[in-house]
């Protein structure tokens, strides 16, 4: 039988937290006087947190010190779980559920590779913690995406090879880090963005399940 690993990013490509990241990130930019946009925010998915904001400070050309961005680090991820209190089963993104019982049913390794420090309590938030064989998220990484680590630690911890393993990925960075592992890289979102993955979905409800069908197959 065919066992593939079949990792999963969490923001933006399993629940919608892409939108509450930038809304954080967006009252630190109006604070500091910096025009955010959504273009903006685009280079920032799938970025980690310290690194999300040395693109913001660039971007306002502004040199601060360790103490000021430790401060804005911290107010961001407060105002970030602010948003997060809330969460439940109901914001997972559509047409998420089917694929991953499907890959259940057919036996598949399923793994999380994520570069948020906030992916566990998500993943209890929403019930679906059950699913993953392997969890790797920020807290576990050193190297942010487009570095394949947190790809690659996944993989190796389900004991299968990079080339048998696929990635979901709704960030360019991400999409990279997949491609850099030898992955196979499955865009979720727009094409003209993510054109680097090998496949590109705009979300979940347009994937049949005949495709992930083949990939078990390929
Ligand atoms: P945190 P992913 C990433 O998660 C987000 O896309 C990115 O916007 C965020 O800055 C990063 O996690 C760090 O998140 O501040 O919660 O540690 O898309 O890799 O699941
Ligand atoms: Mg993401």
């Amino acid at each position: 039988m065919n066992k593939k690993a079949f990792i999963f990013d969490l923001d933006g490509v399993i629940v919608d937290t892409a939108k509450y990241h930038f809304l954080a990130w967006q009252k630190i930019a109006a604070e500091l006087g910096i025009e955010f946009t959504p273009e903006h925010n685009e280079h920032l998915k799938g970025v980690s947190r310290v690194r999300s904001l040395d693109l913001i400070l660039e971007l306002g050309k502004i040199e601060a010190s360790q103490a000021d961005k430790d401060r804005w680090l911290v107010q961001k991820n407060e105002d970030y779980l602010s948003y997060l209190v809330h969460m439940n089963y109901s914001e997972i993104l559509p047409g998420v559920m089917p694929v991953l019982q499907y890959l259940k049913e057919q036996n598949q390794a399923i793994a999380l590779g994520s570069a948020s420090k906030n992916a566990r309590p998500i993943l209890e938030k929403t019930g679906i913690m059950e699913y993953f064989d392997v969890i790797i998220d920020g807290n576990d990484v050193s190297n942010a995406k487009p570095d394949p680590e947190v790809f690659l630690q996944a993989a190796r911890k389900l004991g299968i090879a990079n080339d048998q393993s696929i990635v979901f990925e709704d960030s360019v960075a991400g999409v990279q880090a997949a491609n850099i592992a030898g992955m196979t890289s499955v865009g979720i979102g727009e094409h003209n963005i993510l054109h680097e993955a090998q496949y590109t979905f705009k979300d979940f409800t347009y994937m049949d399940l005949s495709f992930i069908e083949s990939l078990i197959k390929k």
